[in-house]
C-alpha cells in the first residue's frame, strides 16, 4: 500500500491498481495561439504544470504506472459539438472549429488539438480523446480504466475547475479514488484553482484527496 500525505487526510492507494491521467495538455489550451490564449487568457499560469508533470511522467514511466492522456475536441465537422457549446464559444471570441493560428479551434487532427511536445504521449499510454469538459462523458475511459483493473486516479492537467473538475467529479460517481495534485494543475486564474483544491476535499474527501506530485513520488518510492 502507498501512503500519500495529502488533504483532508493521508491517501491510500495500490500503484498497481492506480493510473496517472494528464488532462488535455494541449496546444489549444498551453500554447500562444490557442483556445485559451484566444479567450483573452494570460498564458503564464497555464504553463506552470508542465515542468512537474514531466517530472511525474517520467517517474510513472519508469515504475510502471498507467498513464492515459485526454484531448478536448470535436469531429472536423462538429456533429459531435452541441451548437449551444459553440454558439458561446464564438461569443468569447474563439468559436469552436473557426480558423485561429494553430488551425481550427478545438477540432480533431489539428495542431491545437495535439498535446503539447513536453508531454507527448509514448506507445502503450492511451488517448481518451472527448468531446465534453469530464472525461468520461461519450468516452471508453471507464472501460479502460475497469478492464486495467483501476481503482485510483492521479488527476493532473488542465483547467483544474472546468476539464479536472469535472473529471473528478465523474470518477467518484464511478467509485474511483481521486488524488489531485496541485503542482500539476492549473487554471488561467488562479482563484478558481484555490476553490477546486478545497472542494475536492471538503466533507472528509467528498470528491477526493489533494496533495503535489513531490508527495506522491516520495510516498511511491517507500
Ligand atoms: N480542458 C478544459 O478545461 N477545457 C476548457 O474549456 N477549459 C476552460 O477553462 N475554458
Amino acid at each position: 500500500m502507498t501512503i500519500v500525505k495529502a488533504k483532508p487526510y493521508d491517501f491510500e492507494c495500490q500503484l498497481a491498481k492506480t493510473a496517472l491521467i494528464i488532462i488535455d495538455m494541449q496546444n489549444d489550451f498551453v500554447a500562444p495561439g490557442g483556445f485559451g490564449e484566444l479567450l483573452g487568457n494570460d498564458m503564464s499560469v497555464i504553463r506552470t504544470p508542465i515542468a512537474p508533470l514531466q517530472k511525474l511522467l517520467k517517474f510513472a514511466r519508469e515504475n510502471n504506472l498507467f498513464v492515459i492522456h485526454t484531448r478536448e475536441g470535436h469531429r472536423p465537422d462538429l456533429l459531435d459539438c452541441p451548437i449551444t457549446k459553440q454558439r458561446r464559444s464564438k461569443r468569447q471570441g474563439a468559436g469552436i472549429g473557426d480558423l485561429g493560428p494553430n488551425g481550427r479551434i478545438l477540432i480533431r487532427g489539428e495542431q491545437g488539438h495535439q498535446i503539447i511536445d513536453e508531454l507527448t504521449p509514448i506507445e502503450g499510454e492511451p488517448i481518451i480523446d472527448k468531446p465534453g469538459k469530464g472525461s468520461f462523458y461519450q468516452t471508453d475511459l471507464d472501460l479502460i480504466l475497469r478492464n486495467r483493473g483501476i481503482e485510483s486516479l492521479l488527476v493532473t492537467g488542465v483547467t483544474t475547475h472546468v476539464c479536472v473538475e469535472s473529471t473528478i467529479r465523474e470518477a467518484n460517481d464511478r467509485g474511483y479514488e481521486c488524488l489531485l495534485l496541485e503542482d500539476c494543475t492549473a487554471a488561467f486564474d488562479p482563484k478558481d484553482k484555490e476553490k477546486v483544491l478545497w472542494t475536492v476535499q471538503q466533507q472528509g474527501a467528498i470528491f477526493g484527496w489533494v496533495s503535489d506530485s513531490v508527495k506522491f513520488m516520495e510516498a511511491a518510492k517507500k
